[in-house]
């Protein structure tokens, strides 16, 4: 059957040219509101630059076979790039204990990359139950100095899992991101009850994850709240404005906006620059130094009214 209103909905999954689109829509007692579809030829915007994550407005609906076309793109609040998720509102950035051995370097990236996006930032630990308790509390106490409340979850202790469920339920679009075999998928297997997507084990030869996860797909907690589990990749390179990495760290943010420290200069890097008043004893100080070291920019600071 075809019907002549348009809809509004959200695209769920992509592949080649095909979106699985979720329709806000209601109608009949259809319990199935995704619809198969292609992007209107005519229109004036190119495959790609619809994503996963994006709402999109359909016509021509054929409520029998499921198909619809995208007639346009509602506007986005954001994209993540790598992989390309549109509209997110939490980023958990998913790490493990152990197996694959916790990389504190590698954290910090993802930690970085996750702030550009100016959304809300979460950090959890997996695999607690590879490490002691007292373990588990220096990782904690640690990462609290970095400015984060990490969740830590253990797969012997449920409870963790109900909680960050109920946390999850209160945001509109969470993502996983984090490097392969950390345990994304199990964490959305066991928060969508059901859904048994695919994990494995990590390599026991080269002790890294085997990336499972192809494809970015997002998936439904409650009719108004939804996750995206996204393949584990391992960040090689970052690309921010040089003047926006003091921003993307707590420890140096609290300093700045909350505390009200003044340098000399404005936008001031805090790296032996004349006139700063930044306190750099804190852990994150090197990898932040080492961060603005490389990225070869020639930054002139600009002096202070
Ligand atoms: N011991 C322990 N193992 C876990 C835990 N969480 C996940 N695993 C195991 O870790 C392995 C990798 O898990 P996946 O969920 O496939 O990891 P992933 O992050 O989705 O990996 P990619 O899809 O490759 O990015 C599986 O064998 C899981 O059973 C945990 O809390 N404790
Ligand atoms: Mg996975
Ligand atoms: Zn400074």
């Amino acid at each position: 059957m075809k019907v002549e209103k348009k809809y509004k909905g959200l695209v769920i999954k992509k592949f080649n040219e095909f979106f699985l689109v979720e329709s806000y829509q209601k109608y009949n007692s259809d319990s199935n509101k995704n619809f198969l579809c292609k992007i209107r030829k005519s229109v004036n915007f190119r495959n790609q630059l619809v994503f996963v994550g994006d709402e999109v407005i359909l016509s021509q609906i054929d409520t029998t076979r499921k198909r619809a076309i995208i007639e346009s793109l509602v506007k986005r609040k954001n994209l993540l790039e790598r992989p390309s998720v549109a509209n997110i509102s939490n980023i958990y950035v998913i790490c493990s204990v152990q197996e694959p051995k916790l990389n504190l370097s590698q954290v910090n990236r993802f930690l970085i990359s996750a702030e550009q996006m100016g959304v809300e930032v979460s950090l959890v630990l997996t695999k607690c139950d590879l490490i002691t308790e007292q373990k588990r509390i220096l990782l904690v106490e640690k990462f609290k100095k970095w400015g984060y409340q990490a969740i830590t979850l253990n797969l012997n202790s449920p409870k963790n899992f109900t909680n960050l469920m109920i946390e999850l339920k209160k945001k509109k679009c969470s993502i996983f991101i984090g490097p392969s075999g950390v345990g994304k998928t199990t964490l959305l297997n066991m928060i969508i009850p059901g859904l048994n997507n695919t994990t494995a084990s990590v390599s026991s030869k080269i002790k890294r994850g085997k990336n499972t996860t192809r494809n970015v797909e997002l998936f439904s907690l409650s009719s108004k709240s939804y996750i995206v589990d996204t393949p584990g990749f391992n960040m090689q390179t970052l690309e921010i404005d040089i003047r926006e990495l003091p921003n993307l760290y707590p420890e140096i943010y609290r300093q700045v906006v909350i505390k009200g420290i003044h340098c000399k200069f404005r936008n001031c890097l805090h790296i032996n620059d004349q006139g700063c008043n930044l306190n750099k004893n804190f852990e994150r100080y090197t990898f932040y130094k080492e961060m603005i070291e490389s990225f070869k920019s020639h930054y002139c600071p600009i002096q202070a009214d």
